[in-house]
């Protein structure tokens, strides 16, 4: 189509591939918001151009990252939230749609916080892997509560996103202790829980999170430490109920290997997965904003908030 795309729409969608904006949330979130824009900006002349914008922008959102399902579960809340005859009735319809999903993805990330906060004891230490907002509510509001929490933070390679979760709970006031990923399992031993978010969550209960997460689960479960997974019912994967699996994003190699460490080794391949799988025997409880559920349940609150779901995407059309 040869819509126009607001310049916005273009940044945001650069900015979460190049991960700018990165986390499940936030890019959600950020695309729900360049949406508002494109339809606040627009200057089609008619219904039919406004809607084919619309969906132009949409699909140059959905085209950036594979596998965080909160980015196609944003973008169809958004625009099937637009409705009206004439371009200033769909242009209303949109803004106050995207406006609608942001509030309410605060207020589940406030919700999912508190109710995982009550998994946390006074004094207790957890373990985080990446950055999650989701994960970091929950720390937050154990706070509220008036408890003490202590943080191992793994670094996170290749992108070290375990940095932006030590700043977030340093700026909360946890003491934090920052460790490389390799020695995760030795520092099991010290920690109460592994409380991580998530990308993706199928129905069966996998968990899709940073690349790493399946290995830390497993050592946890062998020291018998519980894993944790605060996602908010917007992590919810609708295309698994149907026996779809989900995407794992591939990045570029250079995350891993610069052009001149490549020079000193020699011709290599270099895999870089963003995403891996947990299977659900080793996750304890999905946190989310309706209560938490061991991960074998996870597929009833799906067929309640998905069920009904029908028919092509909206951006498709
Ligand atoms: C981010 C990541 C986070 C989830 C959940 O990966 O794996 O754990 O997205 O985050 P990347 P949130 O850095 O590659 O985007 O709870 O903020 O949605």
């Amino acid at each position: 189509s040869d819509a126009d795309i607001h310049p916005t729409v273009e940044e945001a969608a650069d900015d979460i591939a190049d991960m700018e904006i990165r986390g499940a949330a936030t890019i959600a979130d950020a695309a729900a918001g360049a949406l508002a824009t494109q339809a606040e900006d627009s200057d089609a002349e008619s219904p039919e151009s406004f809607r084919a914008e619309m969906r132009a922008a949409g699909r140059r959102l959905r085209e950036t990252r594979p596998t965080a399902v909160s980015l196609p579960n944003a973008l169809r809340y958004v625009l099937r939230g637009m409705e009206g005859r004439s371009v200033p009735d769909l242009r209303e319809s949109v803004v106050e749609s995207a406006d609608e999903f942001q509030r309410e993805l605060g207020q589940a990330q406030d919700n999912l916080g508190r109710i995982g906060a009550n998994r946390l004891r006074d004094g207790d230490t957890v373990m985080t892997h990446c950055h999650s907002t989701d994960a970091l509510s929950c720390v937050e509001k154990a706070l509220d509560q008036g408890k003490e929490i202590h943080a191992i933070v793994k670094e996170t390679r290749p992108r070290k996103q375990g940095h932006i979760t030590a700043r977030w709970l340093r700026d909360m006031g946890v003491p934090v202790t920052l460790i490389v990923d390799n020695a995760a399992r030795r520092y099991l031993d010290q920690t109460d829980h592994v409380l991580v978010g998530a990308d993706s969550i199928a129905a069966d209960g996998s968990v899709i999170n940073k690349v790493g997460t399946s290995g830390l689960a497993v050592n946890a479960r062998e020291r018998g430490v519980p894993v944790m997974v605060a996602a908010q019912t917007l992590k919810l994967h609708p295309d698994t109920m149907t026996g779809h699996t989900v995407e794992i994003e591939m990045r570029d190699e250079r995350e891993v290997l610069t052009l001149d460490e490549e020079e000193e080794i020699g011709d290599v391949t270099v895999e870089n997965p963003a995403f891996d799988v947990t299977p659900p025997r080793y996750v304890d409880a999905i946190v989310t904003e309706r209560g938490q559920f061991p991960p074998e349940s996870i597929v009833t609150l799906m067929r309640e908030l998905f069920g009904d779901q029908q028919g092509g995407e909206p951006w498709e059309e």
